[in-house]
């Protein structure tokens, strides 16, 4: 009980005091009302949410059963890992369960038997979740802790990863990297990632059991040893670009690369020695929700903030349907103590505030004409309040004044357009000959050619004459001895000279050739 005590005391200035309560009931000189606060859920035990992944398949020990043994007595390997029998199977489960005083319960891996190939497994822990950590990431290992490891991280649901923390007994030799401590960054460094061997020496697998990623130490840069100053630690997180967000993540992976190997050299004869055993992972953290929440519940298999100041969403990353006349922000540890909570508001509410539905976050006031108005609007929206769409945009009916398209482009034909605005509907306004909602048809009798021109010829009412054929409504292709735009004029009538008359000197054959036929058309026509 007073160990008990003596741990909730510990965690007092991580989990309770500030940011806990996203709004009161006050009264002021104007009667009783709501006051807001920037707020943050509890600290909690983040390995209870957990989905885990441990690769490659067949990784885990077991199956077949296998025989193992430790450092501390490695020629007595009669352990078994049998995954077919409760008690002497190793699933991933088991990093994760509450431990029993004495008894540790453990993953494990199969051992080193593909030695000189590497042992390698990955754990990847997936919260679906943005978690802020709040205390060291504590891995537990028995039977020794690897010679090297790497822990990693994701902020996207596992899309990318980025480099947490290399461990190694040697990290020049396994990393090429310097070893370094937390406990000697600075200030400017406090969110580098670095190479230890704190964690990955051999000194016995009783001893030490743990490694670490280190937050507190981290946090205590800016807060002291005893994270007594969180103050100083909430205002860096606000001002230093980058800090909140290294210790926020969605995933780890811990990616083991050797075992732990119990002297320097590993023993080929005596491979059953070497292998992962993971008895618990502990992480400590709170669902990020941008301030916007002091709950975050476990519905549908995810944590989910119970988002306040009227904004929505897994982290209350936006605000809410008919709270977007500004912008979203993320609430703010600043000004001291009670933060900023940088609510949504609602279009027409009582802030004060120029209303813009959201798509402008700046107002100005104009002297000469006593107006505030929104500046640069965005979303194709204009207006005192971004509440008309710009010219060549028409409002999307099926989206609210504050939805981000609520403007749709009108999309009008170059060519068939008269120009680039459009209706309520938007239509366009077509040139002659054109329709359709874009301009980009024609009506019936015209074609479109570069713009819409009035048929030439059709198969109904401007039919070519004489057996001429309609080119695509453009003209008549007529035979030989007649022409005319609808092939109505006999050459023979409009020039005499083609039916009759010698062919020129001056004709090539070819031509010579087509005055004989002509006028053998000519003939036939006339009988
Ligand atoms: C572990 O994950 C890394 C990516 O982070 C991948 O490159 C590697 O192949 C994985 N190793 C195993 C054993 O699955
Ligand atoms: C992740 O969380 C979101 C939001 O709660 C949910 O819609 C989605 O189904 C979850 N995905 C998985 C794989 O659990
Ligand atoms: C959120 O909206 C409700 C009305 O639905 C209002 O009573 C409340 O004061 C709003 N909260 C904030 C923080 O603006
Ligand atoms: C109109 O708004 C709705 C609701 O936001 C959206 O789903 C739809 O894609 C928009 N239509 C167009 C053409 O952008
Ligand atoms: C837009 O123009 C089209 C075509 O001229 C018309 O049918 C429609 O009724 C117009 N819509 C509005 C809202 O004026
Ligand atoms: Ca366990």
């Amino acid at each position: 009980m007073l160990y008990l005590l003596a741990l909730l005391l510990h965690r007092l200035p991580l989990a309770m005091g500030q940011y806990d309560i996203c709004k009161s009931w006050v009264t002021t000189d104007d009667g009783p009302s709501w006051e807001f606060y920037a707020c943050q859920p509890k600290a909690m035990r983040m390995k209870d949410y957990v989905t885990v992944r441990v690769d490659p398949a067949g990784i885990t020990c077991g199956d077949p059963p296998e025989r193992f043994c430790t450092h501390e007595n490695p020629y007595l390997c009669s352990d078994e890992c049998d995954a077919s029998n409760p008690d002497l199977a190793h699933p991933p489960k088991l990093m994760f369960d509450s431990e029993d005083e004495g008894l540790a319960t453990y993953w494990q891996s199969v051992t080193w038997r593909r030695y000189p190939e590497p042992l390698l497994a990955n754990i990847t822990l997936s919260w679906n979740k943005s978690i802020e950590l709040t205390d060291d990431i504590v891995i537990t290992f028995e039977y020794g802790r690897p010679t090297i490891m790497m822990l990693e991280k994701s902020l996207d649901n596992g899309r990318t990863w980025h480099p947490y923390q290399y461990y190694a007994d040697d990290c020049m030799e396994a990393f090429s990297m310097p070893a370094r401590r937390v406990r000697d960054l600075s200030t400017t460094s406090a969110n580098r990632v670095l190479c230890t061997e704190e964690y990955s020496r051999w000194v016995g697998s009783k001893k030490e059991k743990t490694v670490r990623f280190e937050v507190r130490d981290r946090f205590a840069i800016f807060a002291g040893p005893d994270l007594k100053n969180m103050d100083n630690l909430y205002t860096r997180l606000e001002s230093a670009k980058g800090l909140k967000d290294f210790f926020t993540v969605t995933d780890l992976r811990m990616r083991l690369l050797r075992p732990a190997l119990g002297g320097t050299y590993v023993q080929r004869e005596n491979l059953y020695k070497y292998f992962y055993a993971v008895s618990n992972i502990e992480v400590t953290g709170r669902c990020k929700c941008n301030l916007h929440a002091n709950l975050c519940t476990f519905k549908e298999g995810s944590l989910q903030c119970e988002c306040e100041h009227n904004t929505t969403g897994q982290d209350c990353g936006k605000c809410k349907k008919n709270f977007r006349s500004r912008s979203w922000r993320a609430g703010s540890y600043l000004p001291l103590p009670n933060g900023s909570p940088n609510a949504c508001a609602a279009a027409g509410s009582a802030f004060g505030n120029c209303e813009c539905y959201g798509h402008s976050n700046r107002c100005s006031y104009i002297d000469f004409l006593n107006v505030v108005t929104c500046v640069s609007c965005k979303h194709n929206t204009r207006g005192q309040h971004c509440q008309h769409c710009r010219l060549g945009f028409y409002r999307n009916s099926s989206a609210e004044l504050d939805d981000e398209n609520v403007c749709i482009e009108c999309n009008c034909n170059q060519i068939g357009s008269l120009h680039d605005r459009c209706n309520e509907t938007g239509y366009c306004e077509c040139k002659e000959g054109a329709t359709g909602p874009k301009c980009d048809d024609c009506l019936p009798n015209y074609y479109w050619r570069q713009g819409c021109f009035p048929n030439v010829c059709d198969e109904e009412l401007l039919l070519c004459q004489n057996g001429g054929t309609c080119y695509q409504n453009q003209r008549c292709i007529c035979p030989v001895g007649f022409k005319g735009v609808l092939c109505q004029q006999s050459r023979c009538e409009a020039d005499k000279k083609d039916c009759d008359g010698a062919p020129s000197v001056h004709a090539g054959l070819g031509t010579v050739l087509l005055g004989v036929l002509a006028l053998q058309l000519c003939g036939f026509v006339d009988l």
